[in-house]
């Protein structure tokens, strides 16, 4: 095992090395930036899903710290592979990510990280049975901290199993609406909750793994600086795994369509994975918020560029959901078509960052 540099450069030495000693190799002939192919099979974070083999035979990486793997995973490095050690034993933690690894649970720190600030993650549900108790589980293996699951009367029964999970720990929280009401307006409450209860920073994360429990971590960190930050699958390192064609395409589209029209500098402006600055929102008009469905995602991160806030986008592998349906539907795709436009008058340039 290689022993850790020392001295005023080795965090910056550690990533040199990793990067040099596992970038994969590119044959002198090809041209452009050095990526691994988007469709790798997926390291399902389940203790019952079976491990990619493809993955598991790719070496892992170690880095220093969080904002030494941003640039490893904009450079073409599935996140899966990195090893953060964040203040961790470099030997230790190399051996839990690689048991983590072989369990099909990801590269799993020796202890959850500890986020800089008071940070609530917001997970909305609806029928989501299957998929909540390990999505928490996997949540609070790579990042202790408080969770909020909006459930929408789930006629399945998640809401009981969230009730069951708070119960056990005190850091989960429940809020149950009457009927489905919509991703938008849950996040909406996910959001007052936390300016309620003094958080300083309120992820979005939905409960189906497509989105990464390591990747939760990456975009805590990178909030330091930026109000918010959104885990994106249309920047350099980013992609989508497992949708159909016309899933792509409705997304894509949407995203071609909300750059143009809006031409807020942001790729994806879909993505559900987030995380913000509490104070940031605090300073929104949130009562103003139209959207309902999934063109809440549009509206939020427009706001947050017209109100003169950072935003920041980190590349992540977004993964179709392994079990439950998806909720997408035209009606949700039609709001985001007719809302996009009113956009543009209706959210005014203004200063509200410091
Ligand atoms: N509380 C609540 N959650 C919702 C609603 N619609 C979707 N969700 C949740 O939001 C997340 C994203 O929805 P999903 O169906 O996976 O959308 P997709 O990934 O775009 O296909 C999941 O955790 C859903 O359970 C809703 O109306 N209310
Ligand atoms: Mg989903």
């Amino acid at each position: 095992m290689r022993a850790m540099p020392r001295g005023k450069n080795a965090p910056l030495e550690l990533v040199r090395a990793a990067a040099l000693a596992k970038l994969p190799r590119r044959a002198p002939w090809t041209r452009g930036p050095v990526t691994e192919p988007a469709r790798e099979p997926l390291l399902r974070p389940s203790t019952t899903a079976e491990p990619g083999p493809r993955t598991l035979a790719e070496p892992l990486v170690v880095v220093a710290d969080f904002a030494a793997a941003e640039p490893l995973v904009r450079s073409g490095i599935n996140s899966q592979r990195l090893v953060v050690l964040q203040g961790q034993e470099e030997v230790a933690a190399r051996a839990a990510a690689e048991r983590g690894r072989e369990r099909g649970d990801g590269p799993v720190p020796t202890r959850p990280h500890q986020a800089p600030w008071r940070t609530l993650v917001v997970v909305p549900t609806y029928n989501e049975k299957d998929n909540l108790e390990s999505i928490v589980q996997a949540i609070h293996t790579y990042l202790d901290t408080d969770i909020l699951v909006v459930d929408d009367g789930s006629p399945d029964g998640t809401g009981a199993i969230a009730d069951r999970l708070a119960a056990a720990d005190r850091r989960i929280h429940v809020l149950h609406r009457q009927g489905k009401q919509g991703l938008g307006t849950a996040y909406l409450a996910g959001f007052r909750f936390a300016i309620e209860r003094g958080y300083e920073r309120v992820c979005e994360m939905d409960a189906d793994f497509s989105h990464a429990p390591w990747d939760l971590p990456r975009l805590v960190y990178s909030s330091r600086d930026a109000q918010l930050v959104i885990g994106s699958r249309y920047v350099k390192g980013g992609c989508t795994v497992g949708w159909d064609f016309k899933r792509r395409l409705l997304s894509r589209g949407a995203n071609l369509y909300t750059r143009v029209v809006l031409s807020s500098g942001i790729r994806d402006n879909t993505a559900g994975f987030r995380c913000f600055h509490v104070a940031a929102l605090r300073k929104l008009d949130l009562a103003a918020v139209s959207a309902q469905g999934y063109a809440f995602q549009i509206e939020m991160a427009f706001r947050m560029v017209r109100a003169g806030f950072r935003v920041q986008e980190v590349p992540i592998h977004f993964v179709d959901r392994r079990v439950g349906k998806s909720k997408m539907d035209s009606k949700i795709a039609r709001e985001a078509l007719l809302l996009v436009p009113k956009l543009r008058g209706r959210v005014r340039k203004q200063r509200l960052a410091d």
